[in-house]
């Protein structure tokens, strides 16, 4: 027998009952159910007005209560839990059903369920869902991975609810097979990561170089915001700064303890980075920046350390310091996506997703935490040329990170030489001048290599592999 819910969401904590309120207010029948009951009442007495909500209370109750197939959002705590409620469930779904996963799983654990379930005949949904619990409720972005035949079905539903760009368009689209939505979500966040740190960094010299208080740098990013820095990390940044401790009328950025926390999805980046081969050093260096951050022993016993303390400049000088920080930062920016959307054509090649690059960066117009004017760049680069190798090989971004170059760089020299740390401008900057080399210190890496453990090289000259004999009379041999 089939129920009356074109939707059911399992897993009622802040994510799946504000996912829940959406569904409804958007007129679909929202099938209710957590594993306490408690929560599913919560949400009927606080919300119920706000749509239809059919609450239930076993997941026999819930699985009956929905039309067929059957659509079953997840939205419990990722790892054990999400393999506990599909055990649940499973046994009760029929050809056809859809199990929709939106939490932030590992890809690698969506791959193992998405098969395990197809070959039980149903079809199995990893969700990246951003924006947190107001854009659960209000629209976040999604990007769903699966079968094409799962999002016929569920496409149209996810496009209500899901956050609009500027043109209207929704922030969601079929991603690819299997893992691909989670593995975009967890790329999303690697990103986001490396915006925070890069914001961080600009913030850290507003303060110690131009002197600025945290006040004036909130108007500092206000103004930022109103160009092509525009987005919504940008804007928050400003209202943090802005805002007043109650409790003692410090600024609040100063009564917070500096250290930072992480979550999977920004080391998992990293770690799937390494495995695929990508450099996403900016990334990479802003989940360290975290990491340092949160040693507080390791800081303590390091307060010793000799090294210079920086002068903050005149009003004049940091004015114009000032802008050169937005260079610098707007510089890192252009890095750090072109890191995350090689990441993303690398996994897209090595799991067969056959990702479009260019609608990634579209669906994460709205919504989503790094949402930004910046990318609708992104996607004009991708629709100019679907195959570009790099972002960096785009003709606007190469002008633009020409132009922003000699800012860039005197910002992270005076950073270097006033002891203030930017490892996020500084990694962005390396992998720059990496990229530009004509020749790199690998040639005599693989010299060593070859010293030490005859790992043989490549010639500049002549096709092959080659090994000198170093122990002998260093004659080069081909092998
Ligand atoms: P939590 O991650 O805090 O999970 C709480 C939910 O999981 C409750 O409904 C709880 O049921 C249920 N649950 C647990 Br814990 N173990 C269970 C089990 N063995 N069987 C059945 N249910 C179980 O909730 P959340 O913060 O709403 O996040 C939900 C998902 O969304 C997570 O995967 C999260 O990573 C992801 N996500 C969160 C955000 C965010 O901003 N919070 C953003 C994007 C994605 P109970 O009520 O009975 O304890």
């Amino acid at each position: 027998m089939s129920g009356t819910a074109q939707i059911g969401v399992t897993g009622l904590a802040v994510m799946g009952r504000n996912l829940a309120r959406n569904f409804a207010r958007h007129g679909y029948t929202v099938a209710l159910h957590n594993r306490t009951a408690a929560r599913t009442h919560e949400l009927v007495e606080e919300f119920g007005e706000e749509g239809i909500f059919v609450p239930t209370e076993s997941p026999e109750e819930f699985v009956a209560a929905l039309e067929r197939p059957r659509r079953l959002v997840v939205m419990v705590k990722a790892g054990d839990a999400t393999d506990a409620v599909i055990q649940e469930f499973a046994p009760l779904l029929e050809d056809g059903d859809v199990i929709i996963d939106g939490g932030n799983a590992h890809f690698e654990d969506t791959r193992r369920r998405e098969k395990e379930l197809r070959e039980r005949g149903i079809h199995f949904v990893g969700t990246g869902i951003s924006g947190g619990e107001e854009g659960a409720l209000h629209g976040p972005s999604i990007m769903p991975g699966g079968s094409a035949e799962s999002y016929e079905s569920l496409g149209p539903m996810l496009e209500k609810i899901a956050a609009k760009a500027k043109d209207g368009a929704p922030c969601v689209t079929h991603i690819g097979p299997d893992g691909a939505g989670h593995f975009v979500k967890m790329t999303h966040n690697g990103i986001e990561y490396a915006d925070m740190q890069l914001i961080g960094e600009a913030y850290q010299l507003l303060r110690d170089v131009a002197g600025y208080s945290p006040a004036q740098i909130a108007d500092v990013f206000r103004t930022w915001n109103t160009g092509r820095l525009d987005s919504y990390l940008i804007e928050i940044t400003a209202e943090v700064l802005s805002h007043v401790d109650a409790a003692t009328g410090k600024p609040f950025v100063d009564v917070v303890l500096d250290q930072a926390e992480q979550k999977g999805t920004g080391r998992w980046t990293v770690q799937i980075a390494l495995d695929l081969g990508v450099p996403v050093s900016g990334i990479a260096e802003a989940v360290f920046a975290r990491s340092v951050s949160g040693h507080a022993d390791l800081r303590e016993a390091s307060r010793h350390l000799a090294g210079p303390t920086a002068k903050p400049l005149g009003d004049d000088e940091a004015a114009a310091f000032a802008d050169q920080v937005e260079q610098a930062l707007y510089a890192s920016k252009i890095v750090s996506y072109t890191q995350g959307f090689h990441e993303l054509a690398a996994g897209s090649r090595q799991y067969d997703w056959n990702i479009d690059l260019g609608r990634i960066a579209a669906i994460w117009r709205g919504g989503c935490i790094i949402r930004a004017a910046f990318l609708d760049r992104i996607t004009g680069a991708y629709e100019a040329q679907p195959q570009l190798p790099s972002l960096l090989a785009d003709k606007g971004f190469a002008d633009e990170i020409a132009a922003a170059q000699d800012d860039w760089r005197a910002v992270t020299a005076t950073a270097v030489l006033q002891g203030v740390p930017t490892p996020g401008f500084t990694a962005a900057l390396a992998y720059y001048d990496s990229l530009r080399a004509a020749r790199l210190p690998a040639a005599l890496t693989q010299g060593q290599r070859d010293y030490f453990g005859a790992h043989t090289y490549r010639r500049t000259d002549r096709d092959g592999t080659f090994h000198t004999l170093w122990g002998g009379d260093k004659t080069e041999i081909e092998s």
